[in-house]
Protein backbone atom coordinates (compact mmCIF):
# COMPACT_ATOMS: atom_id res chain seq x y z
CA UNK A 1 0.00 0.00 0.00
CA UNK A 2 1.39 3.68 -1.02
CA UNK A 3 1.14 6.32 1.99
CA UNK A 4 2.90 8.94 -0.09
CA UNK A 5 0.69 12.24 1.51
CA UNK A 6 -2.08 13.26 -1.66
CA UNK A 7 -3.80 16.09 -3.05
CA UNK A 8 -6.68 15.35 -4.24
CA UNK A 9 -9.09 16.70 -7.02
CA UNK A 10 -11.89 14.79 -8.02
CA UNK A 11 -14.01 16.06 -11.57
CA UNK A 12 -17.77 15.24 -11.40
CA UNK A 13 -17.75 15.38 -7.57
CA UNK A 14 -21.45 16.00 -7.29
CA UNK A 15 -22.40 13.15 -9.42
CA UNK A 16 -23.70 9.98 -8.69
CA UNK A 17 -20.11 8.42 -7.91
CA UNK A 18 -18.76 11.36 -7.24
CA UNK A 19 -20.82 12.13 -4.50
CA UNK A 20 -20.02 9.29 -2.49
CA UNK A 21 -16.22 8.54 -3.44
CA UNK A 22 -15.48 12.45 -2.31
CA UNK A 23 -16.84 11.46 1.06
CA UNK A 24 -14.75 8.38 1.12
CA UNK A 25 -11.62 10.53 0.75
CA UNK A 26 -11.98 13.18 2.76
CA UNK A 27 -12.49 10.30 5.24
CA UNK A 28 -9.02 8.71 4.24
CA UNK A 29 -7.39 12.04 3.18
CA UNK A 30 -8.93 14.46 5.72
CA UNK A 31 -10.92 17.78 4.62
CA UNK A 32 -7.77 19.85 3.52
CA UNK A 33 -6.58 17.21 0.94
CA UNK A 34 -9.64 16.83 -0.97
CA UNK A 35 -10.74 19.34 -3.15
CA UNK A 36 -13.95 18.46 -5.31
CA UNK A 37 -15.30 20.08 -8.36
CA UNK A 38 -17.87 19.94 -11.15
CA UNK A 39 -19.60 22.28 -13.78
CA UNK A 40 -22.60 23.24 -11.10
CA UNK A 41 -22.70 26.44 -9.20
CA UNK A 42 -21.79 25.37 -5.08
CA UNK A 43 -24.04 25.47 -2.66
CA UNK A 44 -24.09 25.00 1.06
CA UNK A 45 -23.33 21.16 1.79
CA UNK A 46 -23.10 20.00 -1.64
CA UNK A 47 -20.02 17.90 -0.66
CA UNK A 48 -18.11 16.17 1.53
CA UNK A 49 -14.71 18.52 0.51
CA UNK A 50 -13.07 21.33 2.30
CA UNK A 51 -13.40 22.86 -0.88
CA UNK A 52 -15.57 22.88 -4.02
CA UNK A 53 -14.09 24.59 -7.32
CA UNK A 54 -16.26 25.00 -10.06
CA UNK A 55 -14.55 23.89 -13.04
CA UNK A 56 -15.52 23.19 -16.49
CA UNK A 57 -12.91 20.01 -17.22
CA UNK A 58 -13.09 20.48 -21.30
CA UNK A 59 -11.43 24.13 -20.40
CA UNK A 60 -7.72 22.67 -20.51
CA UNK A 61 -6.07 25.67 -19.53
CA UNK A 62 -8.13 26.39 -16.59
CA UNK A 63 -7.75 22.65 -15.38
CA UNK A 64 -3.73 22.83 -15.75
CA UNK A 65 -3.31 25.71 -14.10
CA UNK A 66 -5.53 24.79 -11.24
CA UNK A 67 -3.29 21.44 -10.68
CA UNK A 68 -0.28 23.08 -11.22
CA UNK A 69 -1.52 26.06 -8.54
CA UNK A 70 -2.78 23.52 -6.33
CA UNK A 71 0.00 21.00 -6.40
CA UNK A 72 -2.65 18.41 -7.23
CA UNK A 73 -0.61 14.51 -6.84
CA UNK A 74 -3.70 12.31 -7.72
CA UNK A 75 -6.94 13.20 -10.08
CA UNK A 76 -10.17 11.29 -10.07
CA UNK A 77 -11.69 12.30 -13.06
CA UNK A 78 -15.10 10.81 -12.50
CA UNK A 79 -16.94 13.64 -15.26
CA UNK A 80 -18.71 12.43 -18.19
CA UNK A 81 -22.11 11.73 -20.48
CA UNK A 82 -23.38 8.31 -19.64
CA UNK A 83 -25.04 5.88 -22.18
CA UNK A 84 -28.14 6.98 -22.87
CA UNK A 85 -27.35 11.18 -23.14
CA UNK A 86 -24.52 10.33 -24.78
CA UNK A 87 -26.33 8.87 -27.64
CA UNK A 88 -28.27 11.80 -28.16
CA UNK A 89 -25.09 14.22 -28.22
CA UNK A 90 -22.60 11.89 -29.89
CA UNK A 91 -19.53 14.54 -30.62
CA UNK A 92 -19.93 16.29 -26.86
CA UNK A 93 -20.23 13.04 -25.79
CA UNK A 94 -16.87 12.18 -27.41
CA UNK A 95 -15.17 15.84 -26.25
CA UNK A 96 -16.36 15.20 -22.19
CA UNK A 97 -15.80 11.87 -22.35
CA UNK A 98 -12.26 11.63 -23.71
CA UNK A 99 -10.15 15.16 -24.43
CA UNK A 100 -9.76 15.94 -20.86
CA UNK A 101 -8.86 12.20 -19.49
CA UNK A 102 -5.67 12.44 -23.15
CA UNK A 103 -4.69 16.27 -20.69
CA UNK A 104 -4.40 14.58 -16.99
CA UNK A 105 -2.23 12.15 -18.99
CA UNK A 106 -0.18 14.54 -20.57
CA UNK A 107 -0.08 16.49 -17.29
CA UNK A 108 0.99 13.07 -15.29
CA UNK A 109 3.56 12.31 -18.48
CA UNK A 110 5.42 15.89 -17.22
CA UNK A 111 5.48 15.21 -13.76
CA UNK A 112 2.64 17.28 -12.15
CA UNK A 113 0.52 14.67 -11.24
CA UNK A 114 1.43 11.43 -9.66
CA UNK A 115 -2.31 8.94 -10.13
CA UNK A 116 -5.06 9.23 -12.14
CA UNK A 117 -8.34 7.62 -11.76
CA UNK A 118 -10.74 7.34 -14.72
CA UNK A 119 -13.74 5.00 -14.50
CA UNK A 120 -14.87 2.77 -17.47
CA UNK A 121 -17.85 0.90 -18.09
CA UNK A 122 -19.15 -2.20 -19.14
CA UNK A 123 -20.19 -0.55 -22.40
CA UNK A 124 -16.96 -1.64 -24.33
CA UNK A 125 -18.15 -4.78 -24.68
CA UNK A 126 -20.72 -4.45 -27.30
CA UNK A 127 -21.89 -6.99 -30.02
CA UNK A 128 -21.31 -10.18 -31.12
CA UNK A 129 -19.34 -11.14 -27.57
CA UNK A 130 -19.98 -13.69 -25.31
CA UNK A 131 -23.28 -13.01 -23.09
CA UNK A 132 -22.30 -14.55 -19.99
CA UNK A 133 -19.25 -14.60 -18.18
CA UNK A 134 -17.30 -12.43 -20.41
CA UNK A 135 -13.20 -11.89 -19.53
CA UNK A 136 -10.82 -9.45 -19.25
CA UNK A 137 -9.68 -9.90 -22.69
CA UNK A 138 -11.75 -10.35 -25.24
CA UNK A 139 -12.02 -8.63 -28.20
CA UNK A 140 -14.39 -5.30 -27.58
CA UNK A 141 -16.78 -4.27 -30.34
CA UNK A 142 -18.72 -1.49 -28.81
CA UNK A 143 -21.77 0.09 -30.82
CA UNK A 144 -22.55 2.90 -28.58
CA UNK A 145 -21.21 6.46 -28.52
CA UNK A 146 -20.67 5.89 -25.00
CA UNK A 147 -18.95 2.97 -25.38
CA UNK A 148 -16.71 3.86 -28.25
CA UNK A 149 -15.37 6.87 -26.02
CA UNK A 150 -14.50 4.10 -23.21
CA UNK A 151 -12.87 2.04 -25.51
CA UNK A 152 -10.79 4.85 -27.12
CA UNK A 153 -9.90 5.94 -23.31
CA UNK A 154 -9.02 2.65 -21.82
CA UNK A 155 -6.11 2.24 -24.82
CA UNK A 156 -5.11 5.84 -24.30
CA UNK A 157 -4.57 4.65 -20.63
CA UNK A 158 -2.45 1.65 -21.45
CA UNK A 159 -0.57 3.88 -23.85
CA UNK A 160 0.74 6.50 -21.55
CA UNK A 161 1.31 3.60 -19.05
CA UNK A 162 3.18 1.48 -21.33
CA UNK A 163 5.25 4.78 -23.38
CA UNK A 164 5.46 6.71 -20.27
CA UNK A 165 4.89 5.08 -17.10
CA UNK A 166 1.93 7.19 -16.35
CA UNK A 167 0.06 5.69 -13.15
CA UNK A 168 -3.48 5.65 -14.75
CA UNK A 169 -5.84 3.15 -13.13
CA UNK A 170 -8.90 2.30 -14.54
CA UNK A 171 -12.22 0.07 -13.97
CA UNK A 172 -15.22 -1.18 -15.94
CA UNK A 173 -17.99 -0.19 -13.56
CA UNK A 174 -20.86 -2.43 -14.22
CA UNK A 175 -24.27 -0.51 -13.19
CA UNK A 176 -24.38 1.28 -10.12
CA UNK A 177 -27.11 1.71 -7.60
CA UNK A 178 -27.27 4.06 -5.05
CA UNK A 179 -29.45 6.20 -3.05
CA UNK A 180 -27.70 9.22 -1.67
CA UNK A 181 -27.19 10.89 -5.22
CA UNK A 182 -29.41 10.65 -8.79
CA UNK A 183 -28.15 8.42 -11.52
CA UNK A 184 -28.53 10.13 -14.54
CA UNK A 185 -28.56 9.49 -18.39
CA UNK A 186 -27.24 5.85 -18.32
CA UNK A 187 -29.13 2.59 -19.02
CA UNK A 188 -28.52 1.29 -16.03
CA UNK A 189 -30.42 3.85 -14.11
CA UNK A 190 -33.53 1.71 -14.36
CA UNK A 191 -32.35 -0.06 -11.49
CA UNK A 192 -31.98 2.93 -9.47
CA UNK A 193 -35.27 4.73 -10.70
CA UNK A 194 -37.10 1.36 -9.91
CA UNK A 195 -35.79 2.41 -5.85
CA UNK A 196 -37.44 5.64 -6.13
CA UNK A 197 -40.84 4.71 -7.59
CA UNK A 198 -41.31 1.83 -5.75
CA UNK A 199 -41.07 3.59 -2.17
CA UNK A 200 -43.03 7.08 -4.10
CA UNK A 201 -45.55 5.55 -5.99
CA UNK A 202 -45.69 2.00 -5.03
CA UNK A 203 -45.45 0.82 -9.07
CA UNK A 204 -42.71 1.22 -11.91
CA UNK A 205 -42.70 1.36 -15.85
CA UNK A 206 -39.68 -0.30 -16.56
CA UNK A 207 -37.36 1.45 -19.80
CA UNK A 208 -35.60 -1.95 -20.24
CA UNK A 209 -37.50 -5.60 -20.77
CA UNK A 210 -38.45 -8.03 -17.99
CA UNK A 211 -35.66 -10.44 -18.82
CA UNK A 212 -32.84 -8.20 -20.13
CA UNK A 213 -29.94 -9.32 -17.51
CA UNK A 214 -27.26 -7.03 -16.60
CA UNK A 215 -24.03 -6.29 -14.12
CA UNK A 216 -24.83 -4.17 -11.40
CA UNK A 217 -23.35 -3.43 -8.12
CA UNK A 218 -24.11 -1.29 -5.26
CA UNK A 219 -22.12 1.84 -4.48
CA UNK A 220 -20.82 0.92 -1.08
CA UNK A 221 -18.74 -2.18 -3.27
CA UNK A 222 -18.18 0.28 -6.35
CA UNK A 223 -16.41 3.04 -3.30
CA UNK A 224 -14.05 0.14 -1.61
CA UNK A 225 -13.37 -1.18 -5.04
CA UNK A 226 -11.98 1.82 -6.31
CA UNK A 227 -10.30 2.49 -3.42
CA UNK A 228 -8.81 -0.61 -3.34
CA UNK A 229 -7.78 -0.32 -6.76
CA UNK A 230 -6.08 3.13 -6.11
CA UNK A 231 -4.23 2.16 -2.79
CA UNK A 232 -3.20 -1.20 -4.63
CA UNK A 233 0.61 -1.60 -5.29
CA UNK A 234 1.62 -0.64 -8.65
CA UNK A 235 3.90 -3.68 -9.43
CA UNK A 236 0.57 -5.91 -8.57
CA UNK A 237 -1.42 -4.28 -11.50
CA UNK A 238 -1.40 -6.54 -14.58
CA UNK A 239 -4.27 -4.34 -16.40
CA UNK A 240 -3.76 -1.07 -17.47
CA UNK A 241 -6.68 -0.25 -19.91
CA UNK A 242 -9.64 -1.35 -16.93
CA UNK A 243 -10.25 -4.08 -15.02
CA UNK A 244 -13.22 -5.94 -15.23
CA UNK A 245 -15.80 -5.49 -12.33
CA UNK A 246 -18.68 -7.95 -12.23
CA UNK A 247 -20.84 -7.05 -8.80
CA UNK A 248 -24.18 -9.19 -8.97
CA UNK A 249 -26.20 -9.93 -12.40
CA UNK A 250 -30.22 -9.40 -12.68
CA UNK A 251 -32.97 -9.00 -14.76
CA UNK A 252 -35.97 -6.03 -14.28
CA UNK A 253 -38.60 -9.11 -13.36
CA UNK A 254 -35.99 -10.33 -10.56
CA UNK A 255 -34.98 -6.98 -9.29
CA UNK A 256 -38.75 -6.60 -8.84
CA UNK A 257 -39.09 -9.90 -6.82
CA UNK A 258 -37.17 -8.63 -4.50
CA UNK A 259 -38.92 -5.54 -4.04
CA UNK A 260 -41.91 -7.18 -3.49
CA UNK A 261 -40.55 -8.97 -0.70
CA UNK A 262 -39.91 -5.49 1.21
CA UNK A 263 -42.97 -4.00 -0.66
CA UNK A 264 -45.65 -6.54 -1.63
CA UNK A 265 -48.00 -4.14 -3.17
CA UNK A 266 -45.56 -3.11 -5.76
CA UNK A 267 -46.45 -3.20 -9.06
CA UNK A 268 -43.88 -3.03 -12.40
CA UNK A 269 -44.61 -3.06 -16.31
CA UNK A 270 -42.14 -2.64 -19.13
CA UNK A 271 -42.25 -0.36 -22.35
CA UNK A 272 -38.64 -0.39 -23.44
CA UNK A 273 -37.41 2.62 -25.30
CA UNK A 274 -34.31 3.20 -27.40
CA UNK A 275 -31.68 1.92 -24.00
CA UNK A 276 -32.85 -1.31 -24.89
CA UNK A 277 -31.15 -2.01 -28.00
CA UNK A 278 -27.92 -0.36 -25.72
CA UNK A 279 -28.58 -3.08 -23.53
CA UNK A 280 -28.97 -6.04 -25.88
CA UNK A 281 -25.56 -5.08 -26.79
CA UNK A 282 -24.33 -5.43 -23.31
CA UNK A 283 -22.91 -8.41 -21.30
CA UNK A 284 -25.62 -10.36 -19.10
CA UNK A 285 -22.37 -10.78 -16.68
CA UNK A 286 -19.04 -10.03 -15.84
CA UNK A 287 -15.84 -12.53 -15.13
CA UNK A 288 -13.75 -10.22 -13.12
CA UNK A 289 -11.24 -12.54 -11.61
CA UNK A 290 -7.86 -10.70 -12.52
CA UNK A 291 -8.96 -7.65 -10.32
CA UNK A 292 -9.82 -10.45 -7.35
CA UNK A 293 -6.42 -11.99 -8.01
CA UNK A 294 -4.46 -8.31 -8.48
CA UNK A 295 -5.82 -6.51 -5.87
CA UNK A 296 -8.17 -8.69 -3.88
CA UNK A 297 -11.39 -6.99 -5.04
CA UNK A 298 -14.62 -8.35 -3.30
CA UNK A 299 -18.28 -7.58 -2.99
CA UNK A 300 -20.15 -7.18 0.55
CA UNK A 301 -23.84 -6.90 -1.46
CA UNK A 302 -26.20 -9.53 -3.28
CA UNK A 303 -29.17 -8.42 -4.63
CA UNK A 304 -31.20 -9.06 -1.19
CA UNK A 305 -29.05 -7.19 0.98
CA UNK A 306 -28.80 -4.15 -1.51
CA UNK A 307 -32.62 -4.21 -1.80
CA UNK A 308 -32.97 -3.40 1.52
CA UNK A 309 -30.48 -0.64 2.14
CA UNK A 310 -32.05 0.59 -0.76
CA UNK A 311 -35.56 0.44 0.22
CA UNK A 312 -34.60 1.36 3.59
CA UNK A 313 -32.62 4.37 3.39
CA UNK A 314 -35.15 6.07 -0.11
CA UNK A 315 -37.91 5.58 3.13
CA UNK A 316 -36.25 8.18 5.40
CA UNK A 317 -35.03 10.48 2.62
CA UNK A 318 -37.75 10.88 0.79
CA UNK A 319 -39.93 10.43 4.10
C1 LIG B 1 -24.75 3.50 -18.10
O1 LIG B 1 -25.76 2.78 -18.03
O2 LIG B 1 -24.53 4.27 -19.04
C2 LIG B 1 -23.70 3.39 -17.01
C3 LIG B 1 -22.67 2.37 -17.32
C4 LIG B 1 -22.99 0.93 -17.25
O3 LIG B 1 -21.57 2.72 -17.61
N1 LIG B 1 -24.34 3.10 -15.76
Amino acid sequence: METTTEKILVTGALGQIGTELTSKLVEIHGKENVIASGIEKWREGNTAAGWYERIDVTNYKLLEDFIKEQKITTVYHLASLLSGTSEKQPLFAWKLNLEPLLHLCELAKDGYLKKIFWPSSIAVFGKGIPKNDVEQDVVLNPTTVYGISKLAGEKWCEYYFDKYGVDVRSIRYPGLISWKAPAGGGTTDYAVEIFYEAVEKGKYKSFIAENTAMPMLYMDDAISATIKLMEADKDALTVRSSYNLGGMSFTPAELAAEIKKEMPDFEISYEPDFRQAIADSWPASIDDSRAKNDWGLSYDYDITTMTKEMIKNLKIKLG
